[in-house]
């Protein structure tokens, strides 16, 4: 800058003798040549000046470019490894694996670290880069995550959710009536039993042990691990780790949003609760279920009371029901794949057949909750699931394959952008991610497509059986919003400190009371820990998520069934509940294009891509059901059934509990790996922390 300034005057002062004439001629002069683009050095020219700034800035964003480039081929390898040490542990627990995983986890944190610190190197530059691609990328890789964490408290940290979720995972529990028989698993065991068993005792005995072997022996570790959570919140500019968690919906608005939609749905779940409640009464007897009161939660066939499709038998307003008996779990995943080939989405590769866990294999431990991988080389992609043949996990197998769907659309991303398209930034999260199975899964469920593939007999088309499937897509729908609402409702006040750890399990059941108007079949204590009773706790994974899924799923369903021309607003005889998009190649281009842009815009964006809308929109649910709404709301007022739910009981208390809650109940089975790493772990924190 200093050289040419001073060339300019020079050149002027050889004209002029008087200091102020002077300056008045150069200025005079100087404005001429700016006007005119006459300098005395051409290389001074306003043109050549905004040739050179366009060159440079198209020098930093090529630079900007081949920066990103190298670090994703980098971090896509660092990705590849350690997802495949992840999924070894995973799906073969032991204390080999343990270590293997636990050493993957720090090179990757490492590695994370190592792209972190180069690319704040590039703070100040890459605001002005004009590819909006380029700078989400950046925006992106300015957050760190947990791997903020001092090695140590990283290593503890890691440590700890591996054995929360293992704690979980390897839980087992006594039979009811055979208590010297310990061997009780979550899936396939006690599943089964709150599914099919309709024994008051049975469901009470399941329900209290799966939460003594799994959430009780979680509570100690939860505690740290929050600390632990916080700490990297704070590393990386947030109060706590609730804020970070909805950091990525990159919205100002997005719980006051939440908390809307909550209240847009409350009067349909309300009307249903009500008649689940006395068709429960009629089973149970009023004296276990009163009139105006929560239900007992062990009786809708859920552990966690979140789905209660499966007590669908004694609900069903018209009798008669769809099974999958003579399938198998490849049956259910084949047929799953036909569907998005349908819809002229992608099939799943051949690694995704010769490397998937779709059945519990015997004789080891796994983490049986389903999932969906990416090894992020773009060909390896898996899911493992331990499938039941049951019309539920024929959700779960459409629901996990949505999973791999997207991740087969935007395999083409950068590594930042493959993920959902909401929330952006955070690997394994994202509302549209859970979306996309369910969304094909709603065509599958209809009478007429259940028909065509075999698993309905008979299908009549009157008012009858359209109410009978509505009640069941409301027990597997309506009922799991306020449950997918208050798991993170709960988490984001404990990570504030506004629900104080002594009152962690108590502030629990307050939501699952004022939410689900449901209460523990016994009263509870701060000495149980029953949130850690749900995978989703000890294995540190958000649950918003599931919650913005069910809402925006019903807006997908919508926007494609009318791209079918399934759909018309206007024509009574195609209900949304109706539309079937099987085979709609213009649909599936539709969600294909949403699926193909990843993370890579902000959610609204691609939910415009989509349905036309940028906003979650609980009125489609509301629409779909309106029969039903409808329906419940005559049946409740004939038989005088009382809408809402009260008590004076005390679900839980803070006070020390009675000595039986303390003690060790009969028939809760500790599994021996799970209690040497609660015993070795508390022992390391307790010494450490
Ligand atoms: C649900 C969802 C769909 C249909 C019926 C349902 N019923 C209940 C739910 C919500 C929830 C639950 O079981 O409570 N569903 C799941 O947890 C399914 C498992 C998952 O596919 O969502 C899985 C969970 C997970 C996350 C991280 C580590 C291990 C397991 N999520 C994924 O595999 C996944 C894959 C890609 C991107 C994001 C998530
Ligand atoms: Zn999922």
């Amino acid at each position: 800058m200093r050289t040419r300034e001073a060339a300019g005057a020079t050149y002027i002062t050889g004209k002029q003798d008087d200091p102020a004439c002077q300056f008045l001629s150069v200025m005079l002069i100087l404005w001429f040549c700016f006007v005119y683009g006459v300098t005395a050095n051409p290389q001074e020219s306003p043109a050549h000046l905004a040739g050179q700034a366009r060159a440079e800035s198209e020098q930093l964003e090529e630079d900007a470019r081949n920066f990103l480039n190298e670090l994703d081929a980098r971090g896509s390898q660092e990705c590849t490894e350690a997802t495949m040490s992840n999924w070894k542990y995973a799906s073969d627990i032991t204390e080999e694996h343990r270590e293997e995983k636990a050493a993957a986890q720090l090179k990757y944190a490492a590695w994370e670290k190592e792209a972190w610190g180069r690319v704040r190197k590039w703070n100040g530059k890459w605001e002005t880069l004009s590819d909006p691609f380029l700078r989400r990328q950046f925006k992106f890789m300015s957050v760190l995550g947990t791997a903020a964490l001092p090695k140590q408290d990283l290593e503890k940290y890691n440590n700890l959710v591996t054995e929360m979720s293992t704690i979980y995972s390897t839980a087992k529990v006594c039979q009811y009536k055979d208590p010297k028989s310990c061997k009780l698993e979550l899936e396939p065991d006690l599943t089964r039993i709150l599914r099919t068993s309709r024994d008051y005792g049975e469901l009470e005995h399941v329900w209290k042990m799966w939460r003594y072997s799994s959430g009780r022996r979680i509570r100690d570790h939860y505690k740290l691990f929050v600390r632990l959570a916080n700490k990297a919140a704070k590393l990386n500019g947030f109060d706590n780790m609730g804020e970070m968690w909805v950091y990525p919906y990159e919205s100002e608005t997005f719980r006051a949003d939440l908390a809307e939609l909550w209240e847009q749905l409350k009067p349909l779940y309300q009307q249903l609760h009500a008649y689940v409640r006395r068709k429960l009464r009629e089973k149970y007897g009023e004296r276990r279920i009163s009139r105006r009161g929560p239900i007992p939660a062990h009786l809708m066939g859920n552990m966690w009371s979140q789905d209660w499709s499966e007590v669908n038998d004694l609900a069903v307003p018209f009798p008669g029901k769809a099974s999958i008996d003579g399938y198998t779990p490849r049956r259910m995943f084949e047929l799953s794949e036909e569907f998005f080939a349908s819809l002229n989405l992608t099939r799943m590769p051949s690694e995704f057949w010769e490397h998937s866990i779709i059945e519990k294999p015997q004789g080891r431990d796994l983490v049986c909750h389903a999932s969906a991988w990416d090894f992020c080389n773009g060909k390896d992609f898996r899911i493992k699931q331990c499938t039941d043949v049951t019309m539920s996990d024929l959700l779960t197998v459409h629901h996990e394959m949505g999973h791999i769907e997207y991740y087969l659309q935007y395999k083409h991303l950068p590594g930042v952008f493959r993920s959902g398209a909401n929330p952006g930034d955070v690997p394994h999260a994202g509302g549209f991610h859970e979306a996309v199975g369910d969304v094909l899964a709603l065509s599958v469920a209809t009478p007429k497509h259940l028909q065509k593939i075999g698993l309905l007999q008979e299908v009549h088309d009157d008012q009858e059986e359209d109410i009978n499937f509505l009640l069941k897509m409301a027990l597997e729908k309506i009922t799991f919003l306020p449950f997918g609402y208050l798991m993170d409702l709960w988490r984001w006040d404990v990570f504030s400190g506004k629900t104080h750890e002594d009152n962690w399990n108590c502030a629990w059941w307050d939501l699952r009371f004022k939410l689900q108007g449901i209460k523990p079949p016994v009263q509870r204590s701060e000495y149980d820990f029953d949130p850690g009773a749900k995978y989703h706790i000890p294995a540190n994974v958000p649950y918003i998520r599931y919650f913005v899924s069910f809402v925006v799923q019903f807006q997908f369903h919508k926007a494609l069934c009318m791209k079918a021309g399934e759909y018309d607003p206007l024509n009574p005889a195609k209900p949304l509940h109706k539309c079937d998009i099987y085979q709609s190649t213009d649909a599936g281009n539709l969600l294909g294009k949403m699926l193909q842009l990843g993370s890579s815009k902000e959610w609204p964006e691609a939910m415009e891509a989509l349905t036309g809308g940028r906003r979650m929109d609980a009125s489609v649910i509301r629409e779909y059901f309106k029969p039903l709404e409808n329906w419940l709301k005559k049946d409740n007022e004939r038989h005088g059934e009382f809408v809402g739910w009260e008590t004076d009981e005390v679900l839980c208390t803070s006070e020390l509990p009675r000595e039986e809650a303390k003690s060790e109940p009969s028939g809760g089975a500790a599994p021996a790996l799970g209690l040497m790493l609660v015993a070795a772990v508390t022992l390391l924190h307790s010494l450490s922390l």
